[in-house]
């Protein structure tokens, strides 16, 4: 038994359907979403205000499905779920999570790449995943062409999402180029698809979402969401966050506990997709979608659409607590709970929020791509500052220290590993990475974590310190080997590590030491050098990937006798340099 499994926690409504997929599971009433959700609006644009309720989702996601199979030549038994892989590489849009309940309904995958990437890592995403179409917008367009021509995605394979106009600058859709709303006006004058058949393993084995995470070590890789891990997690964080709703609400019906959400963060980022656009959805919120973080516009779509629970990042979070005078100018009375997750949230940060706005519960959760997301998650009735907070329904965790031994008491640190019914199916194509993170029914998390007893008897979680080689830049992914590849490909670099360094506003940023190629000449300035280094980079990499914690240049990398770089030797090194 692991010293940490089964805190008092009210089990599942019922265990997680591996009948169907994801997309039928959160539009069909027999599964328990909340059905006053059906008459409000599901999703809401915070720019315009365009809307679709529940029902009007339901429907366009039939119709899409079925202008799909025309457009593609797929049918819901046709081939295998790697025939049918669609890529999506956009803002966040309203049609972008049905669009997803559409392709599951084809029996195919979603592989959402992140909207900040250069051509170059959308490709990457786009080949390795092995996609056969894109779905983008027009603000994007250009990098999905020319990342789709790298992969060997054709043009007229290449379809647009709708974005508001305001964001288009100007664009105009290329002639021909065809659209969501093409689809959906086509399907509707097909016939009904036949039902999907999900095989003998059915959706606890059939992968809905191929999302990228680096995991521990090395390039990102596709990490194999099956439908059941996110319909588990969605009832998990159903039941974890049950009780708080019922206690803070006056609902005007005995069953109205639905609310509003903010749907600001990337849609292609496990934290929105599932926490966001699956557990709040099916619990009956309105989520008002923002496609891109401008400060004010966010503000001011929380006024005027009365959001209650605003999900966030650290650094967003830091930008409330430095910028009091611009909230003050909304009425932001309608919100209660701040989720944040991610990446780690200061204590003081947190409690300087809580003593601007006291009426705001600042609630921190931690999950990982690679557990379909939420492991713990504090709770209102418990919060403490720093804490993750305690498992969800359905979750065991252990925590290992490096020797391998169990921790068995409270404040002793190790890595925590988590089983649920949320951890993944593993890596795509990758035996080395599956072998080292998925063990014996648990998942490798590669972070530091404690265990603490609140005053009123609840075990938290505390994340303490990252084992793994990663990089969480405003709460986005950064993988060290990937930069360090990169880096390598400049001729003035001869061998380099690349480290986190904590930053004030993004919370960390990547820092390369560099061991410069004999062939730079000695006369040649240090900064010209670092600088064109650092060109390298920001010409093929998203910003967020930039090396904005500097360049040191070093004689010797310091490695294992295996050749493994020993980035805690460099980290503790910058430590010191910090201190100094
Ligand atoms: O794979 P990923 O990019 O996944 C995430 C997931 C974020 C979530 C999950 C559940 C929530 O309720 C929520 O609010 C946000 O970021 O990166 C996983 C790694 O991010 C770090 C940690 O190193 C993970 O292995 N991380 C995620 N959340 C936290 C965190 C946190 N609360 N505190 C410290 N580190």
């Amino acid at each position: 038994m692991p010293f940490y499994a089964a805190p008092n926690h009210p089990k599942l409504p019922f265990d997680p359907p591996d009948s169907i997929t994801v997309g039928d599971f959160m539009l069909d009433e027999n599964y328990g979403r909340h059905p006053l959700g059906y008459s409000r609006p599901m999703f809401t644009c915070g720019m315009t205000g365009k809307e679709y309720s529940a029902l009007e989702v339901r429907e366009r996601v039939d119709y899409l499905a079925r202008g799909l199979a025309k457009e593609l030549g797929w049918s819901p038994n046709s081939g295998s779920e790697w025939d049918k892989t669609i890529g999506v590489f956009s803002v966040n849009t309203l049609d972008t999570v049905p669009l997803a309940w559409a392709t599951h309904r084809l029996g195919g995958i979603q592989t959402p790449a992140n909207a900040a990437y250069s051509a170059a890592e959308l490709a990457y995403q786009l080949k390795n995943s092995g996609a056969k179409c894109l779905f983008t917008c027009l603000p994007l367009l250009a990098t999905a062409k020319e990342a789709s021509k790298e992969a060997g995605i054709p043009d007229d394979r290449i379809y647009l999402l709708d974005v508001p106009e305001a964001l288009s600058g100007g664009l105009k859709k290329p002639n021909g180029m065809k659209t969501v709303d093409d689809f959906i006006s086509q399907g509707a004058k097909l016939d009904r698809l036949e039902p999907l058949n999900l095989g003998p393993g059915g959706g606890a084995t059939r992968t809905a979402f191929l999302c990228y995470s680096s995991g521990t070590s090395g390039l990102p890789k596709g990490v194999m969401i099956s439908h059941r891990n996110v319909i588990a997690n969605t009832l998990q964080i159903t039941v974890h966050e049950q009780a708080a709703r019922k206690t803070r609400q006056q609902p005007a019906t005995q069953s109205d506990y639905t609310e509003t959400a903010l749907g600001l963060l990337p849609m292609s980022h496990i934290y929105s997709l599932v926490v966001i656009c699956h557990a709040s959805v099916y619990r009956g919120d309105q989520v008002v979608v923002l496609p891109k973080f401008e400060f004010a516009q966010t503000l001011e779509a929380v006024q005027k659409y009365k959001i209650a629970t605003l999900f966030l990042v650290p650094p967003i979070i830091i930008l409330m607590t430095k910028n009091k005078p611009l909230l003050d100018k909304y009425d932001l009375s309608s919100v209660w709970a701040i989720f944040t997750g991610a990446a780690p949230l200061g204590e003081e940060t947190a409690t300087e929020l809580v003593k601007l706005f006291p009426n705001w519960s600042v609630r921190q959760g931690y999950g990982l791509t690679e557990t379909c997301t939420v492991v713990c998650a504090t709770l209102p009735e418990d919060i403490w500052f720093g804490s993750s907070g305690p498992i969800l329904p359905g979750v065991e965790c252990k925590i290992v220290t490096t020797e391998g031994k169990e921790v068995t008491g409270y404040d002793q640190p190790g890595e925590l590993l988590v089983k649920s019914p949320s951890v993944v199916l593993g890596y795509l194509n990758n035996d080395k990475a599956n072998a080292e993170t998925f063990q014996n029914g648990y998942m490798h998390t590669g972070d530091e974590a404690v265990i603490r007893k609140s005053p009123n008897g609840i075990e938290h979680i505390f994340i303490v310190d990252r084992i793994k080689e990663l990089i969480k830049v405003k709460g986005h992914q950064v993988a060290p080997a990937e930069l360090e590849a990169h880096l390598l490909t400049h001729p003035a670099v001869n061998d380099c590590a690349v480290i986190q360094v904590p930053d004030e506003k993004s919370g960390e940023v990547p820092k390369a030491f560099v061991v410069k190629s004999p062939s730079v000449g000695i006369e040649e300035n240090n900064r010209v050098v670092a600088r064109s280094i650092q060109k390298h980079v920001e010409e093929h990499k998203a910003r967020y990937k930039w090396i904005t914690g500097g360049i040191e240049f070093i004689d010797e990398i310091p490695k294992s006798p295996s050749g493994k770089i020993l980035r805690r030797f460099l980290r503790d090194k910058e430590k010191e340099t910090r201190r100094k």
